[in-house]
């Protein structure tokens, strides 16, 4: 079994029930067992900053599964929970991203491993530290790139008392 961080972002009609969703398809996967699920958190958008507020949550999972099968997993439930790719960084109702996958460091440019923009995103680093502070990138834990955050960037993220 190998161990691995997901992130999930949604800001499209009914977010909640858009996490519940992945979560449960997570859930049911064979080759998937679903460990922890950080808090849910209302997030300012980046990248495109003129849409909606979103939801992010990370889940740990551990799984048989190749990274490259992990990938095509998290593109079906982008599909079946019906993500349409219009603006590029635009809304969408799921987003399911690896973030972690055991120790492993690839530069694929399909996979990127851990995922490259961890560092300075607070609405991954926050509820990454919810399920494992210890984590490392580039010899550094998260904790670290979350205390180089500003406190505008931290401002930005809110607890939300939503149960998955
Ligand atoms: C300059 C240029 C600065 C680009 C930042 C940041 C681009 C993040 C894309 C950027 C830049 C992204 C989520 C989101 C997106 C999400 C929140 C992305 C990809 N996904 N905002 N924006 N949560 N809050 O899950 O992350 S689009
Ligand atoms: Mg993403
Ligand atoms: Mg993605």
């Amino acid at each position: 079994m190998n161990k691995a961080y997901l992130g999930l972002g949604t800001n499209m009609g009914d977010r909640e029930n858009y996490l519940r969703q992945a979560c449960e398809i997570i859930r049911e996967h064979s080759q998937i067992n679903l460990l922890k699920i950080s808090h849910v958190y209302e997030t300012k958008a980046w990248g495109y900053t003129d849409q909606a507020d979103f939801l992010n949550i990370c889940v740990e999972i551990e799984t048989t599964l190749s990274p490259m099968e992990l990938l095509e997993v998290c593109h079906l439930i982008e599909e079946e929970l019906n993500r349409v790719r219009i603006i590029r960084w635009g809304p969408r109702t799921i987003d399911v991203d690896i973030l972690f996958f055991d120790n492993i460091i690839s530069k694929e440019e399909i996979l990127t491993l851990p995922h490259p923009r961890i560092k300075e995103r607070a609405f991954v680093l926050i509820p990454l530290m919810d399920l494992n502070e210890d984590l490392i990138i580039e010899d550094r834990s998260i904790s670290y790139y979350l205390s180089k955050l500003s406190e505008d960037e931290k401002n930005e993220i809110r607890k939300v008392k939503i149960n998955i």
